[in-house]
């Protein structure tokens, strides 16, 4: 019988051929892009949308997460992102965001952290720099004015902006399904000429994220895959790492950063 690949040992190996692929080029251009998920916050007790944990009260994220769900029915928004802010301030980052940011630190090269996440566990966890394409749970927009507002309490329809003093203009400052990603030109950017994608804890069924690991392909990069299970874009990947995030990543950097 064989033995189940040790997932460390198979994030060390990765690393082993991500640095014979880098070899041939100069340290300052091996720019990293890093894509992550909600699986890599899954480690510190926050729930992922499309796994057995993924409905929230019934709800597919996909009849909460759209302008007209908040339309219709603003109050059951509302409360949607109060339980996910007030639970993001019991929950502590993992290993996994922590040896991003380790990377980050210490990589000769620009690495752009990408994350479709709304939580603010990577700043937490130490990245220096952090796109947040899908918004910030810890910040809400009037939506009359497009003010952005930092928030850590409940909001309501009933909650008056602080600057308008008007009720029902505010709305988490969210990306819903329909509406267009923020910081494109940041990622667009940082897509440019990438030399390794990482991608971490991420389905790869809402787009445009999903298609960022076949353009890093097209435009040279390496790319791995670091995922508990099989994805809907795994096959745009050069290797796939199987196993949590919080073991992986850590065994994967330190490996990285030994090894170039
Ligand atoms: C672990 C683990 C562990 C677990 N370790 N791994 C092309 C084709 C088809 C459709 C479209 C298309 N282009 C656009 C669309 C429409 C749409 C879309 O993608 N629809 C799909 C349903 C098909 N996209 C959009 O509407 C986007 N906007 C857009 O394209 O705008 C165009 C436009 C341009 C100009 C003007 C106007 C419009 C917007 C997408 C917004 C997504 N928003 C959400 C919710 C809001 C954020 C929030 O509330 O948190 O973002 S949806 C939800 O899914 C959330 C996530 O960021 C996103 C991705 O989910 P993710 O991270 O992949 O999580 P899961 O749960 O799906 O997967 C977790 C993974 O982790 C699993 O694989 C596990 O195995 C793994 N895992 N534990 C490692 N310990």
């Amino acid at each position: 019988m064989n033995a189940a690949p040790d997932p460390g040992a198979a994030a060390a190996a990765a690393a082993g051929w991500c640095a014979a692929r880098l070899a041939g080029i100069p340290a300052a251009e091996r720019t990293i892009v890093i894509l992550t998920g909600a699986g890599i916050s899954a480690e510190s007790g926050l729930a992922t949308f499309r796994g057995p944990d993924g409905l929230w009260e019934g709800h597919r994220v996909e009849d909460v997460a759209t302008p007209e769900a908040f339309a219709r029915q603003p109050e059951l928004v509302h409360r949607f992102y109060n339980e996910r802010r007030r639970r993001l301030q019991r929950v502590q980052p993992n290993a996994g965001h922590v040896a991003l940011a380790r990377l980050a630190r210490g990589w000769p090269a620009p690495v752009h952290l990408i994350t479709q996440n709304v939580d603010d566990l990577h700043e937490r966890g130490g990245a220096p720099s952090v796109i947040h394409m899908h918004g910030q749970l810890t910040q809400l927009r009037n939506r009359v004015t497009g003010e952005i507002l930092e928030w850590s309490g409940d909001c309501w329809e009933s909650t008056p902006c602080p600057r308008s003093g008007a009720t029902g203009q505010l709305r988490p400052h969210i990306v819903w399904f329909g509406e267009a990603i923020l910081e494109t030109e940041a990622i667009d950017a940082a897509l440019e000429r990438p030399a390794l994608f990482l991608c971490a804890g991420t389905a790869g069924a809402v787009w445009p994220a999903a298609g960022f690991a076949g353009l890093a392909r097209e435009r040279g990069a390496a790319a791995i895959e670091f995922n508990l299970e099989p994805t809907q874009i795994s096959d745009r990947f050069h290797r796939v790492v199987r196993g949590a995030a919080g073991e992986t990543l850590p065994a994967f950097v330190d490996a990285l950063l030994d090894g170039v």
